[in-house]
């Protein structure tokens, strides 16, 4: 039985708070401090859990995650920021838009069709394909190509744990992966301009998706991804540009041949397939040299250096070696 808890009104718990209690709670609970002390803000995160509309298996299996030592800590950037400025131009152009036009948006049931080199390929359920994996909490830099960060508090599994699952074979060289095509409920789909083909195709090198940093996300902030985030999948890969980071995963297939991505299609001189974070290689049209770390002030835009591979260079250089990165940007 839980112990009454001082009143919070929903309006005074913001999920960043929600969040923050919670993780403090988990860590008493963690340390055998027992869970009295904690009890509202337990309560308080049972308040944020009922606001998500994830499924109980989807819940239950967040619930257990566990920290990364993958994890930097550095400042979380705030949860308004994070679902609230987005790109995802399945719902509109603005950074705004996600969040406005993302609501009609039906997550569940999702399924995951898999194909090509693998011996193993069909279509599965999504919660056929997390089965028995463990979620991770992993707060990781998000760069993106335009010049601004965020530090995001992601729970989802590694990359590499869902592929073995289909036991690639060794002709296998590259990963695709599709959003959802779907333009009754994504209005950017169906807008008479688009800046980009739709479905939205992003690929990984095979040793790029199997890399331990690489995550396949299913929660933000210690609940399930708003659509806005690329609910009920989405890929984050924190070495490379924000657009490689691919949201709402429908399709996986394991190719030979590379096929061009959206990004590259729409403009190959600005954007690159391997879209590794690099200080020293200009977009045609900006420095990299530095980024806006969200939040910014009404006074500074908080502005600083930008790191290779976003900071992840002792992980991922090796990937690389031999590879003239002004070449293949
Ligand atoms: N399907 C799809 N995935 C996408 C995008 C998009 O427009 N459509 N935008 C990308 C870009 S440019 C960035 S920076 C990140 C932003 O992720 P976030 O909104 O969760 O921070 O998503 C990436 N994934
Ligand atoms: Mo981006």
């Amino acid at each position: 039985m839980k112990t009454q808890p001082t009143k919070l009104t929903e309006a005074a718990v913001t999920p960043e708070a929600v969040y923050l209690n919670r993780r403090q709670y988990l860590k008493a609970s963690a340390l055998g401090l027992g869970a009295a002390a904690f009890s509202g803000a337990s309560q308080a995160a049972d308040d944020g859990q009922l606001s998500d509309p994830a499924p109980l298996w989807m819940k239950t299996q967040l619930n257990e995650s566990t920290a990364s030592p993958f994890s930097t800590n550095e400042a979380l950037t705030p949860y308004e920021y994070v679902t609230g400025y987005n790109n995802f131009y399945e719902f509109g152009t603005d950074k705004s838009d996600p969040e406005k036009y993302g609501q009609g948006f039906e997550p569940h049931p999702w399924s995951v069709m898999v194909s090509g080199a693998a011996e193993k390929t069909g279509t599965f359920d999504l919660e056929d394909v997390l089965k028995g994996l463990s979620v991770e909490e992993r707060i990781y830099r998000l760069r993106c190509v335009e010049a601004w960060s965020m530090v995001i508090p992601w729970l989802g599994v590694p990359l590499s744990s869902i592929l073995a699952r289909y036991r690639p074979l060794s002709r296998a060289k590259y990963v695709v992966f599709e959003t959802v095509y779907r333009p009754e409920q994504m209005p950017g789909q169906r807008a008479f301009f688009n800046a980009i083909d739709y479905p939205y195709v992003e690929v990984l090198r095979i040793d790029e998706a199997m890399h331990p940093l690489t995550l396949m996300a299913v929660g933000v902030y210690g609940r399930s991804l708003p659509n806005q985030n690329g609910a009920p999948l989405r890929l984050v890969v924190p070495w490379k540009y924000g657009f490689k980071s691919i949201k709402s995963i429908q399709k996986i297939s394991f190719v030979e041949q590379r096929p061009k991505t959206t990004w590259e299609r729409a403009n190959p001189r600005e954007y690159g397939f391997f879209a590794n974070v690099n200080p020293k290689v200009s977009h045609p049209r900006w420095s990299q040299a530095e980024e806006r770390r969200l939040p910014g002030s009404l006074f500074s835009a908080n502005r600083i250096p930008t790191k290779m591979f976003n900071g992840y260079a002792n992980e991922v250089a090796s990937l690389y070696q031999g590879l003239d990165l002004s070449v293949y940007y």
